[in-house]
C-alpha cells in the first residue's frame, strides 16, 4: 500500500472552532487528537452539509443505507486507497488516519473516506526591472501562481478534486486552466490551443508531496488527500504567454511572492515551503 511522502503534517485547521458553513465541532485539543489518546468525553457533532446529502452524481450515498463501499480499494472507478496506508473502518465508517476533528459524516466532503485532490505549483523567479532575479538573505526570490478561493476567501494553490476515473496529470492542468486561466469562458477552438500548449508545459512536474492535507472539511470520517506537483518556469518566459484569469471556484488569480509571511489556505504554505527548498530559494 502506498505510503505518505515525508513528514507528518499537523492536524489543525480540521480542528477549527467552526465547520465551514456549519457546526461548531466538538472541541479536541492538542493532547487528544490520537485515536489511542484517552477520550472518554468525546461526542463529536454530526454534520452531512445539505449538498451532499442530496445525493449529487460527486456524492457517495449514505452509508447507513445498502450501499457498499469497498473502502481501502480502487472501487470501479473511485480510488478509496489513502496515502497514509491502510484506515480502519469502525462501525462501518472510515477513521481519519490523522484522528479527532469533533466532526463525524462528511461535511461538505462527497466522498466517505479519502477525497483526492492535486495540486499545481507553478513558479517561476521574482525579476527586477533589468531582469535580474531578485535577492533576499542571498537567496532568489519565488513566485507562484495563486488564486483566490471564493468560498473561504482564502489565498490558495489553483488545486482540486481529482474526477472519477481521471488521471492525476489531466486533474493538475485542468484544474490550473480552469481556476488560473479562466479557460472556461474561452470559445472551444481557443480553449483547445490553450489546452495543448499547457499540455506541452505541464509534462515535466516535481512531485513534491502526496498524503493528507489539513483542510477545514475534513471529520472523522472523510478527509482530503492530495498529490502536489511543481511546474518552475527557469527562463520565466513560458508561463509569460499566459494571461491569468480567475475562474470557476476562484474569484481572483496573481502571482504571489514566496514567504514565511504568507498565509495560505489548508497546508498549502507547506508544500511551497517545500518548493522553496527543493528550488534553494528565499522563504
Ligand atoms: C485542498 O482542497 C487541496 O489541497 C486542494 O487544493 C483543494 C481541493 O478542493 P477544491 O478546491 O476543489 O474545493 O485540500
Amino acid at each position: 500500500m502506498r505510503k505518505a511522502m515525508s513528514g507528518a503534517l499537523n492536524h489543525v485547521k480540521c480542528r477549527g472552532s467552526s465547520y465551514p458553513g456549519g457546526p461548531k465541532r466538538f472541541a479536541v485539543p492538542d493532547d487528544r487528537v490520537r485515536w489511542n489518546d484517552d477520550f472518554p468525553e468525546y461526542k463529536p457533532i454530526r454534520y452531512t452539509a445539505a449538498p451532499v446529502a442530496a445525493n449529487p452524481v460527486w456524492a457517495d450515498p449514505d452509508i447507513s443505507g445498502d450501499a457498499k463501499l469497498n473502502f481501502n480499494k480502487i472501487d470501479g472507478k473511485i480510488d478509496r486507497r489513502s496515502f497514509s496506508g491502510i484506515y480502519e473502518i469502525v462501525s462501518g465508517m472510515p477513521r481519519n488516519p490523522v484522528g479527532r476533528t469533533g466532526i463525524v459524516e462528511r461535511g461538505l466532503l462527497g466522498k466517505w473516506g479519502p477525497n483526492h485532490a492535486a495540486d499545481p505549483i507553478v513558479t517561476r523567479w521574482k525579476r527586477d526591472c533589468s531582469g535580474a532575479i531578485v535577492q533576499n538573505e542571498g537567496k532568489g526570490v519565488l513566485e507562484f501562481v495563486s488564486i483566490q478561493r471564493k468560498d473561504t476567501g482564502e489565498w490558495a494553490i489553483p488545486g482540486g478534486m481529482v474526477d472519477a476515473g481521471e488521471d492525476v496529470s489531466l486533474t493538475l492542468k485542468r484544474e490550473f486552466s480552469e481556476e488560473a486561466l479562466s479557460a472556461l469562458d474561452l470559445p472551444e477552438d481557443k480553449k483547445r490551443a490553450v489546452e495543448s500548449k499547457l499540455g506541452e508545459l505541464f509534462h515535466h512536474g516535481d512531485k513534491i508531496y502526496e498524503g493528507y492535507v489539513d483542510d477545514p472539511r475534513n471529520t472523522d470520517n472523510a478527509w482530503m488527500e492530495t498529490v502536489a506537483v511543481n511546474f518552475h518556469d527557469e527562463t520565466g518566459e513560458t508561463f509569460g504567454q499566459f494571461s491569468l484569469k480567475a475562474g470557476d471556484d476562484a474569484k481572483d488569480v496573481c502571482w504571489k511572492e514566496i514567504s514565511c509571511e504568507l498565509r495560505l489556505y489548508a497546508s498549502h504554505l507547506d508544500f511551497i515551503q517545500r518548493v522553496a527548498k527543493l528550488r534553494n530559494a528565499h522563504f
